[in-house]
């Protein structure tokens, strides 16, 4: 059995393989990127593009960083993965990190965002039963409408997304759904077993929708009220996206509960985690949750180099500085097609008229032109560059925004 192919193919003949062998869950664009760096990637053919997506902010630092490479080679010459039934040198340095710079006592490893979710809906439970006296099987979880926490099973469950519940259920209970933005309609759907409210700070997959000022204060301040844990689903807005470390900080939130994930990694290597207090995380105990791959010293040296490199290079600050100049430039352009262009640092949405034929096709031009970008709920694109990008780069991108919202 032939188990090598052709050495090198072009990107039709990769895309052609994909078609033919690869399960067809995703729909991307046609472009094979072969490397990259910082802001850039590049296809089988040596073209150049300027990544606007940045895997969904998982490489806010930018493709293949330097140092993060440094840690993640220097680790795997020494040891990958231990399990936790051992120890390693790794993990108690970056829960020690991690707990300083993002202000909590305990860390909980995972790998997906998605483990992130469950890990904390678990903790959430287990909270409310062992310290908060609901009833046995009773406890509920507020969750907002158009919400994206991942893809398990009992994430779908609450999701209000048609097509990622079809065909999947039967489906976990115990989550409520109310509107986003609306205080009232959360302070309504509090009963005595309302364990917790899950929030993402800015609805990512929603469309980049930032909440009315004021309303993840006033969200936690009900939380604190009705002894209900308020759980930040930061895997996307977290880690200098938003111009902050975390977009809670821009309404002076410190959750009780806080996920994070994507850039965690560096782009390198998936790492998610649960962070919380100690009278909070330790309602589990050994046995209780777990991951084989979760805190391996692969994945904590890469984390660790990952978070030291986003406040030590300032990309932050840029991400503040480079976002808010870049949805201005983006407001500023004149095209029939824009209804909105709005964002929080360098998580911005171009929200088009439903005239405009879904973004898809902006997508495919913007990438024609060196540009790639996703589209979101059809109308939407999601402009979401590494945080490393310089202002120079931002005009660059510009230019080429303005020529396609301008000419199609
Ligand atoms: C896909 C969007 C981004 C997330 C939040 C948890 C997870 C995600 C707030 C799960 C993941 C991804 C996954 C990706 C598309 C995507 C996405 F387009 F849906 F909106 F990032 F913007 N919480 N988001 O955004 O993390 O298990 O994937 O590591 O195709 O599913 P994961």
């Amino acid at each position: 059995m032939a188990v090598r192919t052709a050495a090198k193919l072009d990107s039709a003949g990769y895309i052609a393989l994909h078609e033919q062998y690869g399960a067809r869950n995703y729909h991307p664009l046609d472009v094979v990127i072969s490397r990259a760096q910082g802001v850039w990637v590049y296809d089988v053919e040596g073209r150049r593009y300027l990544d606007c997506l940045a895997a969904y902010s998982a490489v806010n630092q930018g493709h293949c960083h330097p140092r993060i490479y440094q840690a993640l080679v220097e680790q795997a010459q020494k040891v990958t993965l231990t399990s936790r039934a051992f120890h390693n040198e790794q993990l108690p340095l970056l829960c020690k990190e991690a707990c300083e710079l993002l202000g909590y006592e305990r860390f909980l490893p995972m790998n997906s965002g998605a483990e992130g979710v469950e890990t904390a809906l678990k903790l959430a439970r287990k909270w409310a039963y062992v310290k908060k006296g609901v009833p046995a099987d009773q406890a509920e979880i507020i969750v907002f409408a158009e919400n994206f926490h991942g893809r398990t099973i009992t994430i779908i469950s609450f999701s209000t997304e048609e097509q990622y519940r079809a065909g999947f259920g039967p489906f976990t209970p115990g989550f409520r759904i109310v509107p986003f933005g609306d205080l009232e309609a959360v302070e309504r759907a509090i009963t005595p077993n309302t364990a917790a409210v899950l929030v993402e700070p800015v609805q990512g997959e929603g469309g980049v929708i930032v909440p009315p000022k004021g309303y993840l204060r006033r969200l936690a301040e009900l939380c604190a009220q009705h002894n209900v844990l308020f759980i930040a689903d930061e895997i996307q807005t977290g880690l200098g996206r938003t111009g902050k470390l975390l977009a809670c900080e821009h309404e002076g939130v410190h959750p009780d509960v806080l996920i994070i994930g994507k850039a965690l990694s560096g782009g390198y290597y998936p790492v998610s985690a649960v962070l919380s207090s100690r009278d909070i995380l330790d309602v589990f105990e050994p046995g209780d949750h777990g991951s084989t791959f979760g805190g391996n010293p692969l994945a904590a040296a890469v984390a660790r180099e990952a978070l030291k490199v986003l406040v030590e290079e300032g990309m932050i600050e840029n991400a503040a500085v480079q976002g808010a100049y870049l949805k201005e430039r983006l407001q500023a352009i004149r095209s029939p097609h824009v209804k909105e262009v709005r964002g929080l640092g360098l998580l911005i949405g171009i929200e088009l008229y439903p005239s405009a034929g879904g973004a898809r096709r902006f997508c495919e031009a913007l990438k024609d032109n060196g540009v790639l970008c996703k589209d979101t709920r059809r109308h939407i694109i999601r402009v979401t560059p590494p945080l490393v990008i310089t202002r120079e780069e931002v005009d660059w991108a510009v230019e080429r925004f303005e020529k396609v919202l301008t000419s199609l």
